[in-house]
């Protein structure tokens, strides 16, 4: 039985927006992350193809306590999008062993389940309360902004290389809009994925285990249970290409065969050539220099960058200017 009654309306101008494009047909990324897509991310961040989330760890383990002497205490600390909520761990402990006295942590979710097992998984740690915003990220800032005492550093946390799944520009249109929500002074701390060979980020977004494959096409699940869509994954298979031009690994759905699909929940048709893709996602790779001109030009200033080697990754302290 169809399931559109619930579907948010902008869900379906997304959807018809996407795969009404003459050229490039697209589905926007954020509808890989329902309950099953959360849940596949989870594992691919333990492949060991996959080295992202390793490096981001390996980096706040080792490097947290340097980070946090860097702020100005009383630090309050706000997280867009809390995750799992290890890497969060070494960052509080930190700086509870810094401040010893009482801060709020802020993690800011769309899902309130996020928010229920990052405040289960956080909730032991010294002189820490949680207090969890179920909102977008930047109205959930604008809240904490709201709430902060005007002595207090804000530290923003965006872990994991969230950044590089934002398009240019709307990565610096991002990044600028969390810098007007700040004071100056203010700190963000900044995941970002480097540059590495071809061959292995294409390994990393296409596993022999195909997990990322199961991640990826999960998208066209949810449009078959939610919009009543007819997509026969059969038909469809998952691609992972870099683009140099861009410097972005682009996962793809590419039509196996000339074909029709009815999406009943968006009043919509989609016909596919042979061999034409869905564009799901873009997962861009920074390169050193490039993070300091994207600090620069969202009025941060880049106090310190931390740096994998065993995955290029880098964890960067910006200073609102
Ligand atoms: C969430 N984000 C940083 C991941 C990435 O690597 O861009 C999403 C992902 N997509 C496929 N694998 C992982």
């Amino acid at each position: 039985m169809a399931t559109t009654t619930c579907v948010a309306p902008e869900m379906v101008a997304e959807v018809r927006a996407g795969l009404m494009r003459t050229g490039q047909k697209e589905l926007p990324s954020k509808y890989l992350y329902d309950s099953v897509g959360s849940a596949l991310f989870e594992v691919i961040c333990t492949l060991p193809e996959y080295g992202l989330t390793r490096a981001d760890e390996r980096l706040l383990q080792i490097y947290s306590g340097e980070i946090v002497s860097k702020l100005t205490t009383p630090v309050v600390v706000a997280e867009l999008g809390s995750g799992t909520g290890k890497k969060t761990r070494c960052i509080l402990e930190a700086l509870s062993s810094l401040q010893h006295s009482s801060y709020s942590y802020f993690p800011i979710e769309i899902s309130a389940s996020a928010l229920t097992s990052c405040k289960r998984e956080l909730g032991d740690i010294d002189f820490v309360s949680i207090v969890g915003l179920e909102r977008e990220y930047l109205d959930g800032l604008l809240e904490v902004a709201a709430r902060r005492e005007p002595e207090q550093q804000l530290l923003v946390l965006f872990l994991g290389s969230t950044i590089g799944n934002f398009e240019h520009p709307a990565d610096e249109k991002f990044l600028r809009e969390v810098r007007n929500i700040l004071c100056p002074g203010d700190a963000l701390l900044l995941g970002t994925d480097l540059k590495k060979e071809t061959p292995r980020l294409i390994r990393a977004y296409d596993d022999p285990l195909k997990v990322t494959a199961a991640f990826d096409m999960n998208i066209l699940v949810r449009l078959n249970r939610e919009l009543d869509a007819d997509f026969v994954l059969e038909n469809f298979e998952h691609v992972a290409r870099f683009n140099e031009n861009t410097s972005s690994i682009e996962m793809h759905l590419r039509s196996k065969v000339e074909q029709t699909v009815n999406i009943p929940g968006a009043e919509l048709t989609v016909s596919f050539r042979a061999g034409e893709t869905i564009w799901t996602e873009s997962s861009h790779k920074f390169t050193r220099e490039e993070i300091c001109r994207l600090a620069r030009a969202t009025h941060f200033e880049l106090l310190g960058q931390w740096i994998d080697q065993e995955w290029p990754f880098a964890e960067n302290l910006l200073i609102a200017k």
